[in-house]
């Protein structure tokens, strides 16, 4: 019998909980693994008011999320352990969910965001590279997630750089669905979607190489000036959007973004698609190596992927693709004293 830990870090936020139960219950790693969940939460702190009578510490909120993964009764959950210690947290596991980060607060810059971010991410490298399982594989769903990934990377080197993964998988259904509700075709005619680049409004929802139904997108829907000007910062926003019409950032999606990527690296892609992540590039595309960049990929099912070569951009991708690198860039400058040399 095969057993998985898995670590969760942030594992009293609200995307947790949304994915927690779905990481127990034998949907991504099949009904003959049992599966031992690592919550990670910040420690308490002594001095807390708590800001109306039902707030809760987030270390509370986690063992509360503990004790409704027992109450589901999964054959295949083996154990629940909650920690505010990362080198526990993170002790044999076979998958890590960095899933915690600090929000933005008021008047915070988004250089501010990734300096405080960047920190968490080093003693988190750190940590999983103490203590994790030699099979480890690292998915960072807390934003800036293509930033925060390259911080823990660099500080977590004794892992192989292409365990190491960030989440576009999220903006990639977004661009899958986005799609299909145009063309009026079901998410599974849609193949050969790319999200290029960083997890931010700079991604490039790549619309050109994608397929509907095996045909070129672009032969579906004839209206370059939609995909343009409306397909593709809809995507870009898509976040923004929910935030407005929630009042809370992506919770629901953003845990299924998670589960499709950890499924798709244990059960692979299917035969002629790909599928979004964010990885340690060697190079490809002309991206400087190291930087943590959204590509095509597919996967083995055996948790590796290859980043797949030979896609053509056009004039308009080029530039979309041009802006988002330079993003990226940008927010390795602001986090380079958290990279060892
Ligand atoms: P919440 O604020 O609900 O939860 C975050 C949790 O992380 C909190 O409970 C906090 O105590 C915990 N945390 C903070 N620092 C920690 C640390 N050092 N160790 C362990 N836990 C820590 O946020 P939620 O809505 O769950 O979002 C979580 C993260 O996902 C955010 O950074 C968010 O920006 C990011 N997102 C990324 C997405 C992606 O596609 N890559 C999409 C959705 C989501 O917005």
């Amino acid at each position: 019998m095969k057993t998985m830990k898995v670590a969760v870090t942030g594992a009293g936020g609200q995307v947790s909980y949304a994915m927690l139960a779905r990481l127990a219950s034998g949907e991504v790693f099949g009904p003959e693994t049992k599966v031992i969940l690592h919550l990670l939460e910040i420690p308490k702190k002594p001095d807390w008011t708590p800001p109306n009578p039902t707030a809760r510490q987030p270390l509370d909120i986690a063992e509360g999320n503990a004790m409704e993964l027992l109450d589901c009764g999964f054959p295949t959950l083996l154990d629940v352990v909650v920690t505010d210690d990362a080198n526990k947290a993170f002790n044999g596991v076979n998958w890590a969910l960095l899933v915690g980060a600090a929000p933005r607060g008021p008047g915070m810059e988004r250089k501010d965001l990734l300096g405080l971010n960047g920190k968490i991410f080093v003693g988190q490298g750190k940590a999983l590279a103490k203590n994790a399982a030699s099979d480890v594989r690292i998915l960072i769903v807390g934003n800036p997630c293509n930033t925060n990934c390259l911080v823990a990377y660099s500080n977590g080197r004794e892992i192989a750089a292409d365990r190491w993964h960030a989440m576009t998988r999220l903006d990639h259904n977004r661009a899958v669905s986005a799609l299909a509700v145009k063309a009026g075709a079901k998410n599974e005619d849609v193949t050969n979607v790319t999200i290029w680049g960083n997890h931010s409004n700079t991604q490039y929802p790549d619309f050109t190489n994608a397929k509907i139904k095996g045909k070129p997108a672009t032969e579906v829907i004839t209206d370059r000036a939609w995909l343009e000007g409306t397909y593709v910062p809809q995507c870009q926003n898509r976040g923004a959007a929910i935030i407005k019409a929630r009042g809370l950032s992506s919770a629901m999606s953003a845990a299924n973004g998670a589960i499709d990527h950890v499924k798709t690296f244990v059960s692979g892609t299917p035969s002629g698609d790909w599928t979004s992540a964010a990885v340690v590039s060697t190079g490809e595309y002309g991206v400087p190596k190291g930087l943590v960049f959204g590509y095509p990929v597919t996967t083995d099912g055996k948790g590796n992927y290859t980043v797949v070569e030979g896609v053509k951009l056009d004039a308009f991708g080029q530039a979309a693709f041009q802006k988002t690198l330079n993003e990226l860039l940008e927010e390795k400058d602001a986090v380079k004293d958290l990279l060892p040399g």
